[in-house]
């Protein structure tokens, strides 16, 4: 069987694939409580299901320690060993990540491809990922991945054999492994990323400009954000192409950015963008620094809850990565999804508005409540100009929404809504608050 990785922008490694792989899952804990590790592992059997791995067998082991060597004891060695004999597996995939050293062991113990976690979730953003910037982030984390493991995949990648994730020929698996090659791609890849960064630094000054306010979702991965965001758009937006909403965890990696106007007053960009999970791994998040830029400088995050299964751990996971990119300053509103499933309210002690993308109950509330944190501040000020200070007009103009305007014989009348922070070159021309 041929087994092969397609090189996209000369860097990210894409599996395609043949056949369905037959998979085995093992989590490791030191905890007695096991119950967290079978949640972790069906997510993680979701995760394997999008690249087209079927999960054969799960398998948990508590220990007092892990081992270096194999992190599991070596009886579970043996008992996964027969499994994979018996029921024709070709991968392990180790909830945890593994050392270089681990993964070298386990392949030499087991005769099949092992990965963990995190190279699973490496190559569904690879596949995934359409914009250059989305995709030249996924190839910078696949590699720094790449580099600190390079002795425990050299035998993991050139292996012959079970499982699709290995055969390369001789000539690739130099390309790609060799140390110096590496570390020349990543320098290249933050190069362009660089360009792209500051590409998106001047849109964002000309945003801060012209007073445009964003508003971000976040979320675990299949909350529900780029259903709301069409939605949103929907009701309120201009009409373009959908935003891909699937039930599929991953679905959305690059970001999208909408336009969304309420009734006559200002409007606000919303930006729909990757999805949490725990175990996320750190090269992905030091490497999409790019795409959460933009949850940095928004004005306000709608943070997304799966109402079908509201999970402490889950909220928790996504307010820890806002907090390790440094968007835990910015205002939160929580948001629970999916109403139209629910018979309840759901109990968590938050604050939050439950709305339905599909019924679309509590979307206008939701609008609402964005404006009003948005604009709090804004005030209704008229103004009165000659026609000797039509510059001060057209600043006006293009940096803030004319609620409305009248003409007179010496000059025009002028009502804006404006932050009263603002106003300090205009205090001269004010007519009446
Ligand atoms: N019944 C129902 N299903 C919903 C609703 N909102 C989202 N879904 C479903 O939930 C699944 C995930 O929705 P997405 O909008 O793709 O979730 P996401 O947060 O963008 O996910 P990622 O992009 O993977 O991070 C899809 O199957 C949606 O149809 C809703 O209000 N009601
Ligand atoms: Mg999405």
């Amino acid at each position: 069987m041929l087994n092969r990785y397609r090189l996209l922008y000369n860097h990210v490694m894409i599996l395609t694939k043949q056949k369905l792989d037959q998979a085995i899952l093992v989590a490791f804990s030191t905890q007695l409580d096991t119950s967290d590790l079978l949640t972790s592992l069906d997510e993680l059997e979701r995760l394997a299901q999008t690249v087209s791995i079927h999960t054969v067998h799960k398998i948990t082991q508590h220990g007092k320690v892990a081992s270096a060597r194999t992190l599991i004891g070596d009886g579970k060695v043996q008992e996964i060993k027969r499994l994979i004999e018996k029921d024709n597996i070709d991968v392990v995939i180790f909830d945890d990540e593994l050392s270089p050293a681990q993964l070298r062991n386990l392949e030499s113990d087991l005769d099949v491809q092992v990965f963990d976690r995190s190279f699973l979730i490496l190559s569904i953003f690879a596949e995934r990922a359409q914009s250059k910037e989305a995709v030249l982030e996924v190839a910078l984390a696949q590699k720094r991945y790449m580099i600190s493991r390079l002795i425990g995949m050299r035998a993991s990648l050139s292996r012959q054999g079970g499982g699709s994730y290995n055969a390369k020929g001789p000539g690739e698996t130099k390309l790609e492994l060799d140390r110096r090659k590496v570390l020349e791609d990543i320098s290249i890849i933050k190069a362009q990323l660089k360009k792209i960064k500051t590409e998106k630094e001047t849109t964002r000054k000309q945003r801060k400009y012209t007073q445009t306010k964003t508003v971000a979702l976040v979320g675990y991965t299949n909350a529900g954000k780029s259903s709301l965001m069409n939605a949103l758009v929907k009701l309120y937006g201009i009409k373009e192409h959908e935003t891909l909403e699937k039930d599929m965890l991953f679905s959305t990696i690059d970001t999208k950015s909408k336009r969304l106007h309420f009734d006559n007053q200002r409007d606000f960009l919303l930006i729909d963008t990757v999805g949490f999970i725990s175990k996320l791994p750190t090269e992905l998040i030091n490497s999409f620094e790019t795409t959460l830029e933009d949850v940095k400088q928004a004005n306000l995050i709608l943070h997304l809850i799966d109402g079908t299964s509201v999970s402490l751990s889950h909220i928790q996971t996504t307010q820890n990565i806002l907090k390790k990119i440094g968007a835990d300053h910015i205002p939160t509103q929580y948001v629970i999804t999916k109403a139209d499933l629910l018979n309840d309210f759901p109990i968590i002690d938050l604050d939050y508005m439950l709305i339905s993308a599909h019924s679309q109950n509590g979307i206008p509330q939701l609008m609402t409540s964005i404006f009003e944190q948005l604009y709090q501040t804004f005030e209704n000020v008229t103004l009165f100009l000659d026609f000797n200070h039509m510059a001060v007009y057209h600043k006006l103009k293009s940096r803030y929404k004319i609620v409305s305007e009248t003409y007179h014989e010496l000059g025009i009348d002028i009502k804006v809504s404006i932050d009263p922070n603002h106003m300090k070159p205009y205090m001269r021309f004010i007519k009446e608050i």
